[in-house]
């Protein structure tokens, strides 16, 4: 078992050989200029910002043998999957399936859905196209983890109070032990990413825990973690 000291509001205590991390959307079309993040009026840059943190937490995950899942928000071209509520929700400049300047929003297999390239899939890693905001709705996540035999999951991503906090409400009902990566996710609104955090590990974890991408790093490096396992 490893423990993430730091977590809050308790330490997290983990096993690696049971635990994978969950990069929620990391997409073009919620972190780049022209997708539908900005075409929902919202500023990008701070979603951009985080892409380095969320790579240094794929680096040490993927360091640690920890299985990765990427989700990406998308529809099918057809739009067979997109709820007409979803598509015609709020006033953006494009909705879902119109033509942009990186191709159809949101839609699986256009630029605008892709995940953006420093943060790419490597070789073997799950890539999850989810309909929902949610990564369990209409999606093999389930089946994913029951083959993997996943316990814990750490949770990076986009955006805090939406995807990444309904695929960890999902998760923590489904008995998975969360923990999500604070500095590796981010919002369009500071106050709601604040909120988020504050709301998943009140009451005493409700929905789960909160860490730094610094205290899961050191939680996983292997050296001092067996040492410590070793000498107690
Ligand atoms: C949103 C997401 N915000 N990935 N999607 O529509 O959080």
């Amino acid at each position: 078992m490893r423990e993430i000291a730091g977590a809050q509001p308790f330490p997290f205590r983990f096993d690696p050989a049971t635990t994978a991390l969950i990069v929620i959307d990391m997409q073009r079309d919620f972190i780049e200029e022209g997708g539908f993040g900005a075409a929902l009026g919202n500023d990008v840059r701070p979603l951009r910002a985080i892409v380095p943190t969320v790579a240094r937490l794929l680096a040490v995950a993927r360091g640690a043998g920890l299985p990765v899942i990427h989700t990406r928000e998308c529809h099918r071209p057809d739009l067979s999957d997109c709820p007409p509520a979803k598509r015609e929700r709020g006033t953006p400049a494009l909705r879902i399936g119109d033509p942009g300047p990186m191709g159809l929003v949101l839609i699986a297999g256009e630029p605008g859905a892709e995940i953006v390239p420093q943060l790419a899939p490597a070789a073997g890693e799950i890539v999850l196209d989810k309909p929902g905001k949610g990564a369990f709705h209409a999606t093999d996540l389930s089946g994913h983890l029951a083959r993997l035999g996943t316990r814990s999951l750490i949770f990076a991503g986009v955006t805090t109070e939406v995807c990444v906090q309904t695929t960890m409400r999902e998760a923590n009902d489904r008995g998975f032990a969360c923990l999500l990566a604070e500095d590796a996710t981010e919002s369009y609104f500071p106050a709601f990413k604040e909120a988020t955090l504050e709301m998943i590990r009140a009451q005493g974890a409700i929905v789960g825990w909160t860490a730094t991408v610094d205290r899961i790093a050191a939680a996983l490096a292997p050296a001092e973690a067996d040492a410590e396992a070793e000498h107690g």
